[in-house]
This record gives C-alpha cells, structure tokens and sequence, in this order.
C-alpha cells in the first residue's frame, strides 16, 4: 500500500499561540506531504517494499536496496519523524509531566528544570536542519539525542518519547530565525501524557 499523510490529532490552531495556524497547515500539506510523495515515488521502483511498514524500512536501512536507499532515509525519515513530531505536542500546557517518567527522567537529569535546560541546548546546537529528541535507548535509558536533516531515532535502535523539528520551515513565519525563542515557546507544547503512555509501555508496571 502507497503511503498516506496522516490527519493530525489537533486543529491546525490548537497550538496558538507558539505555534500558529498557517505555519502548521504549510507544514502539514506541503512539507509532510512532500515526504510521503517522494517515498511512495522512491519505492515505486520497488514496489515489492510496499509490503513493509514504514519502521520496519526504517529499523533497518541496510536491507533497503542502494539506488533508493538515500530517498527512503530522507523521506522515509522525513514521513515517520513528522508523525513523531505531531504526537509530540498537544495543546498549551495541558499535559504535564507526572508518575514514572517523572521519577525516571528526574533521576536521570535530576529536576525537570535542567532537563529541559539539557535539551533545549540539543535543540538549539543541532546545526543546520534537524532535530532534538528525547529518547529511550536500546540500553533501556533516556537520553537526550539530536539528528541531523530527517535521520530518524528508530534507525539508531531508539524509541521516541517526543522530538523538536528545528528546520526553519517549522517556525519561520513567526520567529524568523530566531529558533531559541521557538524552542522555549515549543516548551509549552510538550504531549507529557503521550511521552508516558510511551514509556510506560516500554517499562510496564
Ligand atoms: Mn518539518
């Protein structure tokens, strides 16, 4: 089956006002779909590659074959971290970060202060397009990661708890450049509960 875009699980204003309506349609219908057009034209050289989910071409990019490999790294990486992406924010302030993830990102970076100190400074150090992610390693640890254009965390065995896209597309319109006032302003937008259903499924009670 050809990819598909994806609704987002919010209005395009749900997250005014750090994020506004038109920077989240753009983003939507143009970049994102974008990614999912240039994979599915990727793999109709491969239709056989239709047969398996979008992670698992993405666990394991060796196996994909070489002449498309660099198009499903890009867009394959762009689709899949644009739905990380969307699942990763929620409306203003209305998750907060509680239960067994707050005990265990609190003993990894001791309050939840100098986590977000930590990661805001992944955000702003990516250089040049990117992402900072909060992750859970294959060593069963968080860990604060950042990648570069759309490589994507599952290629590297991690599972995402939440990811900041830091390409300029994401915040132009309203911050110009200056990304280290979107990214404090993104702070806002955090899917805590989404973040603990995740990992809360990789470490049941
Ligand atoms: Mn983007």
């Amino acid at each position: 089956m050809k990819h598909e875009l994806p609704q987002l699980p919010y209005a395009y204003n749900a997250l005014e006002p750090y994020l506004d309506a038109r920077t989240m349609e753009i983003h939507h219908t143009k970049h994102h779909q974008n990614y999912v057009n240039k994979l599915n034209e990727a793999l109709d050289v491969h239709p056989e590659l239709y047969m398996q989910s979008l992670e698992e071409l993405l666990k394991d990019i060796s196996k994909i074959p070489e002449d498309i490999r660099t198009a499903v790294v890009n867009n394959g990486g762009g689709h899949y971290n644009h739905q990380l992406f969307w699942n990763s924010m929620a409306m203003p302030d209305s998750t907060i970060l509680q239960g067994r993830l707050k005990e265990a990102l609190e003993a990894m970076f001791g309050t939840n202060e100098s986590f977000w100190q930590q990661f805001s400074a992944a955000a702003l150090g990516q250089f040049g397009s990117g992402w900072a992610w909060l992750v859970i390693t294959s060593d069963k640890k968080l860990a604060i990661i950042k990648t570069g254009n759309q490589d994507t965390p599952i290629s590297h065995g991690n599972v995402v708890l939440f990811g900041i896209d830091v390409w300029e597309h994401a915040y132009y319109l309203n911050y110009q450049n200056r990304r280290v006032d979107y990214i404090e302003a993104w702070k806002h937008l955090i899917n805590w509960d989404h973040a603990s259903h995740i990992y809360e499924t990789i470490f049941p009670a």
